[in-house]
C-alpha cells in the first residue's frame, strides 16, 4: 500500500505534539475568521492576521508532522520558513493596534528587520554553521533584544503610553509579556537541541522540536486570543454608546 502520509509510531510523543499543534492552529484559525464578523470595521483587519498567523503555522505543521513521522529528524528548514513569515505578521499585530495613536510605517520595518535578523542567524546556528550555534544565538538575540527594546522602551511603548485607552494598554502590556516571557521559551530549545548549546549535555536534547511546538501553541494562539480580546473589548464598548 502506499502510504501519502506518513504515520506515526506509537510513543513517538515528539511526534503527538505536531499533530496536535496543527490541529490548534487550525482551530484557532477558524475561531479567528468566524469572530472577523463579531467586531467593529478596523479591528477585522487584527483578527484577520491573528487567522493568517495560525493559518500559515497549520499548513506548515501538517508538513512538519509528515517530516518528522518520516525522518525522525527537526523539520529545521519548513520551522524556520513557518517563522520567518508570522514573526513578520506578529510585528504587523503591534503596528496595527498602535497606528491609531500615530505608529508609523517605519516603526514596523525596524521591527521586522530585528525580526529578520532573529530568525536568519538562528537558522545559520541550526542548519549550517553548527559548531558555531552558540555564536549564531547571541547575534540572534541582539535582534531579539531589539524588538523587546521596542516594545519595552523605545517607541512603540512610548506610542502606547500616549493612548488614552486602558483596553489598549492593557492589551499592549499583554503582548509585551508574550514577547519577553512566551518568546524566551524558544532560545532554551535551541540551546538543547543544538550542537555545543548550553543544554546540549543535559538529556533535553531530543525535545527541541517539543519545546518549540509548545512555544508557538502558546505564542501563537495566545497573541491571538489578546488581539481577540482587545477588539471585542472595543466593539462592544462602540456599539453601546451609540
Ligand atoms: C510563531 C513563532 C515565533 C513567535 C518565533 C519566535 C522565535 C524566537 C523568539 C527565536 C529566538 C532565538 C533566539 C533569541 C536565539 C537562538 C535562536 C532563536 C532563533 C531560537
Amino acid at each position: 500500500m502506499i502510504a501519502l502520509i506518513a504515520n506515526l509510531n506509537p510513543g513517538d510523543y515528539v511526534g503527538f505534539t505536531f499533530f496536535i499543534g496543527s490541529i490548534a492552529m487550525l482551530a484557532a484559525t477558524v475561531f479567528f475568521f468566524f469572530e472577523m464578523n463579531n467586531v467593529e470595521g478596523k479591528w477585522r483587519t487584527s483578527l484577520l492576521v491573528s487567522g493568517l498567523i495560525t493559518f500559515i503555522a497549520a499548513v506548515h505543521y501538517f508538513y512538519m508532522r509528515d517530516f518528522w513521522a518520516e525522518n525522525g529528524t527537526s523539520p529545521t528548514e519548513l520551522r524556520y520558513i513557518d517563522w520567518i513569515l508570522t514573526v513578520p505578521l506578529m510585528c504587523v499585530e503591534f503596528y496595527l493596534i498602535l497606528k491609531a495613536f500615530g505608529a508609523k510605517i517605519g516603526l514596523l520595518w525596524k521591527m521586522i528587520f530585528y525580526s529578520l535578523v532573529m530568525l536568519v542567524f538562528g537558522y545559520l546556528g541550526e542548519a549550517v554553521y553548527k559548531s558555531q550555534s552558540v555564536f549564531m544565538a547571541v547575534l540572534s538575540t541582539v535582534g531579539y533584544v531589539g524588538i523587546l527594546y521596542e516594545i519595552w522602551l523605545g517607541s512603540a511603548k512610548k506610542l502606547a503610553n500616549n493612548s488614552n485607552d486602558p483596553r489598549l494598554q492593557s492589551a499592549f502590556k499583554a503582548l509585551a509579556w508574550f514577547v519577553l516571557v512566551g518568546w524566551a521559551i524558544y532560545p532554551i530549545g535551541y540551546m538543547a537541541g543544538t550542537e555545543g548549546g548550553w543544554l546540549s549535555g543535559t538529556g533535553l536534547s531530543a525535545y527541541m522540536d517539543i519545546i518549540y511546538n509548545i512555544g508557538d501553541a502558546i505564542n501563537k494562539i495566545g497573541f491571538g486570543l489578546v488581539i481577540y480580546t482587545l477588539a471585542v473589548s472595543s466593539s462592544s464598548k462602540q456599539t453601546a454608546t451609540a
